[in-house]
């Protein structure tokens, strides 16, 4: 069993005014390079968004089901927080079947009530704006719910394969006053989004070639209702007590 993963109030408080928090090396180098495989050795040169790899990845699903990342969850929004998906991002350079993401909220896909649905993210390489890094608006969250486009993400097969990603997120105005951040991470580091936080990313053209692979796995507070989505499904899955 893991240590318990006590957070400082001086993080509690950041994540609470600023709608993100970035934790540091929450993943050691040879769990990362275990996720970016199992990733790799599942798409084959299928590169693009994978939804759930924690259902069909025992990494994937190992990683969802930490208790230490529990922990990060439930304190920040003192609550237990059940894991309900994921979504992987290979953000391949130049690739025509990754496609960025529009500014938008992640509450418009579960429709949770406010507060209830929540994002852990794992960075699997390091990023800033060259290779297309995570955009936030701070304080962004306590808007509540903009008005936003409802777009299509993925393109599916016949099969309901999906095949190719669309600017991800139904995108919003930002409201005057909002300045864009782009967040700078390593891999290994863990960052959690409130799901009304203004979030983006470009398109990953890197010059140099570097990828940008990264994991959200998705929860929600326990009791609260949510759609499960006809692509994502979310549902929720056991995971132990909450212990912080
Ligand atoms: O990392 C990215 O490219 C953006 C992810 C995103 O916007 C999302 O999952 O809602």
């Amino acid at each position: 069993m893991e240590n318990i993963y006590k957070l400082t109030h001086e993080q509690i408080s950041s994540y609470e005014e600023n709608g993100f928090l970035i934790i540091k090396n929450f993943l050691e180098n040879h769990e990362v390079e275990s996720l970016v495989k199992a990733a790799h050795d599942y798409a084959g040169d299928n590169i693009h968004n994978y939804l759930n790899f924690h259902r069909d990845l025992t990494e994937f699903n190992q990683t969802i089901l930490r208790s230490d990342l529990h922990d990060i969850c439930d304190q920040l929004n003192n609550f237990r927080m059940i894991p309900i998906g994921s979504v992987f991002f290979f953000c391949k350079p130049n690739n025509p079947l990754e496609n960025g993401s529009n500014p938008h909220q992640d509450n418009y896909v579960a429709k949770a009530p406010f507060g209830s649905y929540f994002v852990a993210s794992i960075a699997l390489d390091d990023a800033s704006a060259t290779n297309g890094a995570l955009k936030v608006w701070p304080k962004s969250h306590k808007l509540g719910e903009l008005p936003f486009k409802d777009t299509k993400n993925f393109e599916f097969d016949n099969d309901g394969k999906l095949l190719k990603a669309y600017p991800i997120g139904s995108e919003c105005q930002i409201p005057d006053g909002f300045e864009e951040i782009v967040l700078e991470y390593q891999k290994g580091d863990l960052i959690l989004l409130h799901s009304h936080i203004i979030h983006a990313a470009d398109k990953n053209i890197s010059a140099e070639g570097k990828w940008r692979r990264q994991v959200y796995f998705h929860f929600i507070r326990e009791g609260d209702p949510f759609w499960p989505g006809w692509n994502a499904r979310r549902q929720i899955m056991d995971r132990g007590p909450r212990r912080v």
